[in-house]
């Protein structure tokens, strides 16, 4: 038939979608052996806690670092309520699946968070929800304002809804899959630029995502949009981020604050040595227990 499209064109090359779906737990991706078509626990495993009433359990993905930035952001405004163990989730090897993880966060994603200063305790997942939650509970980085406090919760569920097609889409195709494809790259890459030009565009008339005030939208918009004008999949100059010089202004000033460089330290596991806290118990950590000093006096990490 004429518009029957040729399957030639697919990828791989004479790939049809079969009737039903099975999984392919072998898909080559780099993600393979993690993602699964099914939710819930497939270990028991406990997790620790710490001494401070915030336990977070997280790795220094965007995700993660949204919240180790707001909770440094609170502890340097003076609010020792916001004292944390952040303990460190490898992902990579099946940690979201414990079961003690799963009863906190049913979805298996990085950040995980209880508060223990409420009884019962609280428990949070999606980064989003921590950061309403935390600037809810100390009063802090979301406007009382009415107008200005829509805009910061606009700004946020809109980073929540957009950054998937970053990572998921953009991060996942251009970078992560076995193989190169041209439909979802140019699907992505579009989307991501777009995303891009709105930021650039609303910043150009605004220091911060909510006017002159530094709020947890910036906290949620940052730590994605800030490595994908930087570093992130190595898709700099194949986006043309020079293009958005309101962006790249607004991400150095957020980037330059010290408690969004000590966030961003907080439960990373990858970059130079001297960039990672695995795990952050005390303030302290951030002199004695970075993980070039661990390198030095441990030797090599097992
Ligand atoms: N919308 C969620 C997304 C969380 C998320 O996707 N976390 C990733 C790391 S950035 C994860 O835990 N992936 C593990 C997996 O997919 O099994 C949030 O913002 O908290």
């Amino acid at each position: 038939m004429a518009d029957q499209p040729d399957t030639a064109n697919n990828q791989p090359p004479g790939y049809e979608p079969p009737k039903v779906w099975v999984w392919d737990k072998a898909n080559g991706g780099q993600f393979a052996n993690i993602n699964r078509p099914i939710s819930g626990a497939t270990k028991e495993a406990t997790l620790p806690i710490g001494k401070h009433p915030i336990q977070l359990y997280s790795l220094g993905t965007p995700n993660g670092v949204k919240v180790t930035i707001l909770l440094e952001e609170l502890l340097a405004k003076g609010h020792p309520g916001a004292e944390y163990d952040a303990w460190l989730i490898y992902i990579g090897v099946g940690d979201q699946f414990g079961s003690d993880f799963v009863s906190i966060n049913p979805n298996s994603k990085i950040p995980a968070m209880r508060d223990y200063s409420v009884d019962p305790v609280v428990n949070l997942f999606e980064s989003g929800s921590m950061l309403f939650y935390l600037a809810e509970k100390f009063g802090e980085f979301l406007p009382t304002d009415v107008h200005k406090r829509a805009q910061t919760m606009n700004w946020v569920m809109w980073q929540m809804g957009s950054a998937p097609y970053v990572g998921g889409g953009l991060g996942h195709f251009y970078a992560y899959a076995p193989f190169k494809m041209q439909y979802p790259i140019d699907r992505f890459a579009m989307e991501t630029k777009r995303q891009l030009h709105v930021l650039d565009t609303h910043l150009a008339k605004s220091q911060f995502m909510v006017g002159n005030d530094y709020t947890i939208a910036d906290m949620a918009i940052w730590p994605w949009y800030g490595a994908i004008m930087r570093e992130a999949y190595n898709c700099q100059e194949f986006l043309s981020v020079n293009e958005y010089p309101h962006l790249d202004r607004w991400v150095t000033e957020v980037g330059a604050r010290p408690a969004v460089i000590r966030g961003r330290m907080v439960n990373r596991t990858f970059g130079r040595p001297e960039t990672q806290l695995r795990e952050r118990h005390d303030a302290s950590d951030f002199e004695n227990n970075r993980e070039d000093m661990v390198l030095a006096r441990d030797g090599k990490r097992i």
